[in-house]
C-alpha cells in the first residue's frame, strides 16, 4: 500500500541526554510531516561530546535481525538517512541494508559523522575514515562538515580556504559517487565573523552558497539537525537551495535561542523552542548561485 506521508529510515544512535542523533532527527522530521522509522545503531546514556563516563550499548549484533524483520514485512522507504556509525562492521551492515532496500525513486542521504574543528570525535576510530570514503559511494547526497570533507579527501585541515578551492572539493567529492554534496561550516575567507554552507549538484552543474553569521559557540547535534531539515525539506518537494536556506535559518535560530540563555553547550540547542519554525513558510531566501 502507498503511504500518504513520506517515510524515512533513520539510521543513527539514540543518545538519552544532550540532544544529538535520534533525539534531534525524530522531532525535526515529525514536525515536518515525515514518518521516521529509526534503525538504532547504539543506545548511549549521553552523546560523547562533553560527558565523562557515558554508558554505550552497541547494537551491532542485533542490526541484521532487525533489518530482516523489516524485510519480511515488505516495508519500503522514500529516503534512507544515516548518521553516526560506530564501527566498520556497522558500515558493512548498513551498506547491505541500503543495497537491499534501495528503490529508483528513493533518496539516500549519508551524513559522514566523524569529527569537527580539524579532529575526529573521541568515539571515532581512525580506521573509520577509510571505511567512510568507500561508504559514501552509496549516497545520492552527503553532508560532511568542513573537517569531515577534508578527511574524506585526505587533505590536511586548515582553518581558512578560498571559494574556488571549496568548489574543487565539492566536485571531487561528487566524483566519489554522490550526485549532490553539501559542505557545512566552511570558513569564510573574507570574514572571520561568518561561515557558510556550500553545495554542488553534479547533475545540473550548479554551485550554491548560503552564508551564516558566526556565533562563538559549538553545540553538539547541530549537524544532525541541519541534515534532518535538508531531508525534510527535500521530502516536501523543495529545491536544493531552498532546503539549504531552511536548514541554515533553522539551525541559526536554534543556536541564537540557546546562546542568548547562556545554555550549557553539551546539552545541545534548545530545540523544543524553535521546532515550530519548521511549520512556517520560507519568507526570505539568502542563497547565492556561484
Ligand atoms: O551529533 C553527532 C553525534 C552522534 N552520536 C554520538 C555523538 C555525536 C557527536 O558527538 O557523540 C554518540
Amino acid at each position: 500500500m502507498r503511504h500518504p506521508d513520506p517515510r524515512v529510515a533513520a539510521v543513527h544512535d539514540l543518545s538519552g541526554f544532550g540532544r544529538a542523533s535520534l533525539t534531534v532527527v525524530i522531532p525535526i522530521l515529525s514536525t515536518m510531516g515525515i514518518q521516521v522509522c529509526p534503525l538504532p545503531t547504539a543506545v548511549l546514556s549521553t552523546h560523547t561530546g562533553g560527558f565523562d563516563g557515558y554508558k554505550f550499548v552497541d547494537l551491532t549484533e542485533h542490526l541484521e535481525e532487525y533489518i530482516g524483520h523489516w524485510k519480511s514485512l515488505g516495508i519500503g522507504f522514500d529516503c534512507i538517512y544515516t548518521g553516526f556509525l560506530g564501527s566498520p562492521k556497522q558500515i558493512d551492515i548498513v551498506s547491505g541494508f541500503i543495497e537491499e532496500f534501495r528503490t529508483p525513486e528513493q533518496l539516500v542521504v549519508i551524513d559522514p559523522v566523524m569529527g569537527d574543528d580539524g579532529c575526529l570525535y573521541s568515539a571515532v576510530d581512525s580506521s573509520m575514515v577509510g571505511e567512510m570514503r568507500g561508504y559514501i559511494e552509496l549516497a545520492d547526497i552527503i553532508t560532511p562538515n568542513y573537517t569531515e570533507a577534508a578527511y574524506l579527501l585526505d587533505i590536511p585541515y586548515r582553518d581558512s580556504i578560498g571559494e574556488e578551492e571549496v568548489k574543487d572539493w565539492l566536485i571531487r567529492l561528487t566524483e566519489r559517487g554522490p550526485g549532490t554534496v553539501i559542505i557545512t561550516s566552511v570558513p569564510d575567507c573574507k570574514s572571520n565573523s561568518a561561515t557558510s554552507v556550500m553545495a554542488y549538484n553534479s547533475e545540473d552543474g550548479r554551485f550554491w552558497k548560503v552564508k551564516c553569521d558566526y556565533i562563538p559557540t559549538k553545540f553538539p547535534g547541530t549537524g544532525d539537525g541541519f541534515t534532518s531539515v535538508i531531508v525534510g525539506s527535500l521530502m516536501q518537494g523543495d529545491s536544493l537551495p531552498i532546503a539549504l536556506d531552511r536548514a541554515v535559518q533553522f539551525i541559526s535560530a536554534a543556536i541564537r535561542a540557546s546562546y542568548g540563555h547562556k545554555y550549557p553547550e553539551r546539552e545541545g540547542v534548545l530545540l523544543e523552542r524553535v521546532l515550530g519554525n519548521l511549520k512556517m513558510p520560507v519568507m526570505t531566501c539568502t542563497y547565492e548561485i556561484l
